[in-house]
């Protein structure tokens, strides 16, 4: 029981997790704030950027294509019924991390923290928020069978898990310059 809630939150997610990891191997180029500042300080800052950005959302939906081919013997393997994605419901999510993670810099550049800077809590949960929040808003009957309370509790619990991990990897791997 647990064990299945566990799974299809975790498959279900899939698609706005992947998004901000490949946006840190793609990023460069032009930032979105095109180097703007407000209140003199960076609108967003060099670490927002158009490639970036473009990449993880279309990752996202391309993982989420990925899924659906093998929602089949993936449910079967572990004997749960996995959800598939509708387009709509895996742009959002993947466009929703992307944005989550947008508006966390916006906030960071505005409580003075420099590029980079961590921010404990925001770091960890910018993406899922607006990621569930766009899922919701977009794909409400898709997100209503999905998401229950439980599945959200899940989530919120295992994601901050997730993200430490990950990110951990990334800084010893050398893929990113901070460990968060
Ligand atoms: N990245 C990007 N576009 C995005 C998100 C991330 O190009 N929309 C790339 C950038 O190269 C960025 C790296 O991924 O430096 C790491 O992402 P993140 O930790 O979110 O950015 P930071 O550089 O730490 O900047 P900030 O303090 O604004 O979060
Ligand atoms: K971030
Ligand atoms: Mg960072």
């Amino acid at each position: 029981m647990v064990g299945s809630l566990v799974a299809t939150a975790l498959w279900a997610m899939l698609p706005a997790y992947v998004p901000n990891n490949v946006a840190v191997l793609a990023g460069g180029g032009r930032p979105i704030d095109g180097g703007r500042t407000w209140n003199e300080k960076r609108v967003l800052g060099d670490g927002k950027t158009w490639r970036g950005t473009a990449a993880g959302t279309v990752a996202g939906v391309l993982l989420a294509v990925g899924l659906n081919a093998i929602n089949g013997p993936a449910s079967s393997a572990i004997g749960v019924e996995l959800p598939t994605f509708p387009y709509h419901a895996a742009f959002a999510l993947a466009f929703g991390a992307m944005c989550g993670d947008i508006a966390a810099s916006f906030l960071k550049r505005r409580s003075g923290r420099e590029r980079g800077a961590s921010f404990p809590g925001l770091d960890q949960l910018d993406f899922v928020v607006v990621a569930l929040l766009f899922a919701c808003l977009v794909a409400p009957g898709w997100f209503g069978e999905w998401f229950t309370l439980p599945a959200i509790a899940v989530v919120l619990v295992i994601t901050p898990v997730l993200h430490v991990v990950t990110n951990v990897i990334a800084f010893a791997i050398g893929a990113k310059n901070e460990p968060w």
